[in-house]
């Protein structure tokens, strides 16, 4: 009964929301460097501004992070304390190849996650490593345009396969892409796209960017996937999205279709990636609409023999959807549209609270591909405060995982659903990848920084931090 022994419990990071040392040892400038906190940061994320340097004025979080570049041994000590099964991060590309395009990695790159990874091994933990978290080298954004370009796909593949090379024996689960289905909404961070004055203004002409430029990351995460299996037979490798449910407003089959619609959208990706080939739907979407897309033989027998081993996920909240177009009550939530739902609680940044959403959520993946699912992503970003002891007491976050968890365990349980482990978004406080704030909260280490960049960085446990502790000693059956 309840989760199996080896249940990889855990929390989760990405390299530019807590890494920092953006110009140490080598490492290129990257997309995600110069996306800056404030009023910039969605159009840019968007690909809507045309910029590939730092703009005076602006506050850049990611350049210090919160400095685990130089405090990973502190850090890693900290979450081994919590009992950690596993820690989930992501390889900076331009440590590895500072423009991306050299033909040998950069060595002080290398060795650096190196350390990493038997600073983790050293504790008995698990490293879960995504290979792109948000990040391309700049100057592949400069020279090539991006995910746009073809010529991306033989340099991901040197990326990764000097990255399975290397940490051989160190490294088993890895990711291809963080959040793939992101790259409709945020093609600049997702895929290093900058949106011409013509694909801004032409829908047609910009999907058609945005799904050839997808269909090079399918391809890419394919490449990957057969490397893996020529480098190491033990790699298991995952692709991974954002996963929600979509619930229809209301019964009216036009609002069931509308949210099925929308949903289906997130799905498209991992359908090619887990399934090996297009799905009918988006065959017809391309030839309804002409796009002019190349996707050659060779592609299609790459996705068709390279699957993914296991499907990970990010869970926050559900979307509501509803057929009625004129409606103004759609709200941005990050970016997920929405329209409310009367049933759920919020938090501070609108997000809807729907820990039963969870069980469904996990219930409909598993129902759709029937391979092991890997959760990577779940927590709840908060204000927190430090109390005159100078503690943080975060229950309502402990609240927020505690209901989370019931929920994974009667999937796992109850349900059937086969379920690699569970690792926490940001386990120790980072910079907010939707908002560039520090100020929006997911961890159970606080680090004191704030949203200008100000603060000693110094580590401090939360209340959580002890209940999390019980709960992977009890392997989830004290929450
Ligand atoms: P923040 C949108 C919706 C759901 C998850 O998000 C998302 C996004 C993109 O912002 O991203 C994932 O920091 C992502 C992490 C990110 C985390 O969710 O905006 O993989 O990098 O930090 C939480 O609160």
């Amino acid at each position: 009964m309840g989760f199996n022994k080896d249940f990889l419990w855990g929390g989760a990071t990405a390299a530019n929301q807590f890494e920092g040392a953006y110009n140490e040892d080598g490492r290129g400038l990257a997309n995600v460097d110069i996306i800056p906190i404030g009023e910039l940061r969605r159009p840019m994320m968007r690909g809507q501004i045309n910029k590939t340097d730092f703009i005076e004025g602006y506050h850049y979080p990611a350049k210090e992070g919160i400095d685990f570049y130089h405090r990973y041994k502190e850090d890693i000590a900290l979450i081994a304390e919590m009992g950690f099964k596993a820690f989930r991060l992501s390889i900076a590309w331009s440590r590895i190849f500072p423009k991306g395009d050299e033909e040998a990695p950069n060595e002080k790159g290398l060795q650096f996650y190196e350390d990493v990874f038997k600073e983790c091994q050293k504790y008995g933990m698990e490293p879960i490593v995504t290979i792109t978290h948000f990040d391309i080298p700049i100057h592949l954004v400069e020279a090539y345009g991006g995910w746009r370009n073809r010529k991306i796909l033989g340099f991901y593949e040197n990326h990764a396969r000097a990255l399975f090379t290397r940490y051989k024996g160190l490294v088993k689960y890895w990711i291809t892409f963080n959040e793939i289905n992101m790259l409709f909404d945020n093609p600049f961070m997702s895929a290093g796209i900058i949106l011409t004055e013509e694909e801004l203004e032409d829908d047609h002409k910009r999907r058609e960017t945005l799904y050839q430029a997808a269909h090079h990351q399918l391809v890419a995460s394919a490449i990957a996937v057969k490397t893996a299996r020529e480098v190491d037979k033990e790699i298991k490798v995952g692709a991974m999205i954002a996963a929600t449910t979509t619930y229809p407003d209301t019964p009216n089959p036009d609002d069931v279709w509308a949210a099925h619609l929308l949903e289906r959208t997130g799905f498209f990706l991992v359908d090619v990636q887990v399934r090996g080939e297009y799905p009918g739907y988006a065959k017809k979407e391309f030839e309804r609409n002409n796009f002019n897309l190349h996707i050659t033989e060779e592609d299609l027998k790459l996705l068709k023999e390279n699957t993914v081993d296991y499907l990970s996920f990010s869970y926050y909240l559900t979307l509501v959807k509803s057929a009625d177009e004129s409606r103004t009550d759609a709200k941005q939530g990050n970016v997920l549209t929405s329209h409310p739902n009367k049933y759920l609680e919020k938090t501070d940044w609108g997000w809807n609270i729907d820990p039963k959403g969870f069980r469904i959520t996990l219930n409909r993946l598993y129902d759709r591909y029937n391979i092991p699912l890997f959760v990577v992503e779940n927590g709840l970003g908060a204000y927190d405060t430090l109390d005159e002891n100078g503690m943080v007491q975060d229950d309502y976050r402990i609240d927020f995982l505690a209901k989370h968890i019931e929920q994974m365990k009667l999937a796992v349980e109850v349900d059937g659903v086969d379920l690699l482990g569970y690792t926490t978004w940001g386990c120790i406080d980072l910079v907010s990848a939707g908002s560039g704030e520090m100020a929006k909260r997911y961890g159970f280490i606080y680090v004191d920084r704030d949203n200008d960049g100000n603060g000693t960085l110094e580590r401090k446990k939360k209340k959580s931090f002890n209940w999390y502790k019980k709960v992977i000693e009890s392997n989830g059956e004290d929450v």
